[in-house]
């Protein structure tokens, strides 16, 4: 049977269940094309996602709530009529949330920061704020992980709680499984030093979320408060200025490129690797390298620039390649390349060795190749590639209007990030709506 989204099931009830379980009247409800702002009698305002699937729809549907919301003055019928309901579905019962008592356990810290860890504790029967989740993916990273299973009902069906005890305690439970949505909120959710056990873990999962969200809540404002710089744009900027000092000139290339231009890089429609191109139209593509945008300048000031020439790029390259903690189909890509005199292996390795020395990461040198270049010198951190670099002349070369010899290095500037901070998920660090500077702004 299909499930009715919020906006039905709200004008069936007129009735809302907040988060904490309570059940408010409605007093109106706007629509938009995708959400909800709904006034409750008590004055409460709240935005939602006209979902089927939410947390809220689930109540509705299920009825389930924990008691009526003294504000709203719902009359008693009204109540008794939507907790009736309740009794004709065998399988639903009113869940009641139990957090357990003990005493919250920070996330474990590299270097524990008391002053954060103390403000995060909360009375044991806090739930967390309503909160508006934009995206898909916020949406159902917090609707999913809240999810408590329906369960069997028991025998006396009891809906509403003594005012007094709102939320009854049990024993501590041993252990508690979480569901992979939850642990992947909860991952997440945690800065890049904090790791998690969740084999060990005795706390619920409203519990952690409830401490991590508070702790990056605190980040955020921090940053804001702070140097208020976005980690890429910062470093972009800081490598710009280390190879501008470097007698390299900064260059900005097209992002959005004519597909012929990676056939003449070896990746016609032939090629495996041209399924990883972002086509666009029948012409063009968005660039996956930036050496076509650099061949053409090098070309071009062949015969306006002293030997050797200099140039950079850094800027944004797309390839169809999502997978790992290591890629992502939307990435920013440095290329710094010389052409003309003195372009040996020699130079290319101290030109990385300086660059590298400068941002402070650790890094080995392996061989490698590749389709475009052929021979590369790989620049691995662990066992993350940084880069592939390569000393060139290459018969390619002839295609683009260059008989010089040349060397140059791409690297990914993402990684540079997730290698110089430790961050567990490349994604973290990437352009994106879903974190700041490592931290998850699905609060
Ligand atoms: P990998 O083998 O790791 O997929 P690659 O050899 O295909 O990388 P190159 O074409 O050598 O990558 O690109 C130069 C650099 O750009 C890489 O060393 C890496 O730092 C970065 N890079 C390449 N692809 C991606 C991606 N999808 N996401 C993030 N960074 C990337
Ligand atoms: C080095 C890897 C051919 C002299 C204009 C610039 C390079 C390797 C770069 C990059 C790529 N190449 N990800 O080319 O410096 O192009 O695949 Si040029
Ligand atoms: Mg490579």
């Amino acid at each position: 049977m299909e499930r009715k989204p919020l906006d039905s099931l709200i004008s069936k009830t007129g009735l809302w269940v907040s988060r904490n379980g309570h059940l408010h009247g409605i007093r109106s409800c706007e629509t938009s094309q995708k959400n909800l702002r709904i006034t409750m009698d008590c004055g409460d305002v709240i935005q939602v996602r006209n979902s089927r699937s939410s947390r809220a729809a689930r109540s509705l549907r299920n009825h389930k709530y924990n008691k009526p919301c003294k504000k709203c003055r719902l009359a008693e019928e009204k109540i008794k009529d939507f907790s009736n309901k309740i009794a004709r579905k065998d399988e639903v019962r009113v869940t009641v949330k139990t957090v357990q008592s003990a005493q919250f356990n920070p996330v474990k810290n590299d270097i524990p920061d008391t002053s954060v860890l103390s403000e995060t504790l909360q009375p044991s029967n806090t739930i967390a704020k309503p909160h508006i989740h934009n995206s898909p993916e916020e949406r159902k990273a917090s609707a999913d992980a809240q999810n408590v299973k329906p369960q069997p009902r028991p025998q006396q069906p009891k809906v509403t709680k003594p005012a007094s005890r709102p939320f009854q305690k049990h024993a501590k439970p041993e252990k508690i499984e979480f569901t992979q949505t939850q642990k992947n909120r909860i991952l997440s959710l945690l800065a890049p030093d904090e790791m998690i056990s969740f084999s060990k873990e005795k706390r619920s999962f409203a519990e952690i979320e409830s401490t991590l969200l508070t702790q990056r809540k605190k980040d955020l404002r921090m940053m804001y408060e702070d140097s208020r710089e976005n980690m890429l744009g910062k470093l972009e900027r800081t490598i710009t200025e280390f190879f501008v000092d470097m007698g390299f000139l900064e260059v900005k290339s097209p992002i959005l490129i004519p597909f012929e231009y990676m056939e003449r890089m070896g990746v016609g429609e032939d090629k495996e690797l041209s399924r990883q191109i972002f086509r666009v139209g029948d012409n063009m593509c968005l660039r996956p390298m930036l050496a076509p945008g650099l061949y053409n300048h090098l070309r071009k000031f062949d015969n306006v620039l002293p030997d050797p020439i200099r140039i950079f790029e850094i800027g944004p390259c797309y390839r169809k390649e999502s997978d790992g903690n290591s890629h992502l189909e939307e990435f920013t890509m440095l290329n710094f390349c010389q052409m003309g005199s003195r372009c040996t292996r020699q130079t290319l390795e101290s030109l990385i060795g300086d660059f590298l020395d400068f941002l402070g990461i650790e890094y080995d040198i392996v061989a490698d190749s590749c389709m475009v270049y052929g021979d590369t010198i790989d620049i691995m951190h662990k066992n993350m590639e940084l880069s592939s670099a390569v000393v060139g002349p290459i018969p390619m070369d002839m295609d683009w209007g260059v008989n010089k010899p040349w060397i140059g290095a791409g690297f990914g500037l993402e990684r540079l990030l997730k290698a110089k901070n430790n961050f567990k998920n490349i994604k973290s660090v990437a352009r994106s709506e879903s974190y700041y500077n490592g931290v998850c702004t699905n609060l």
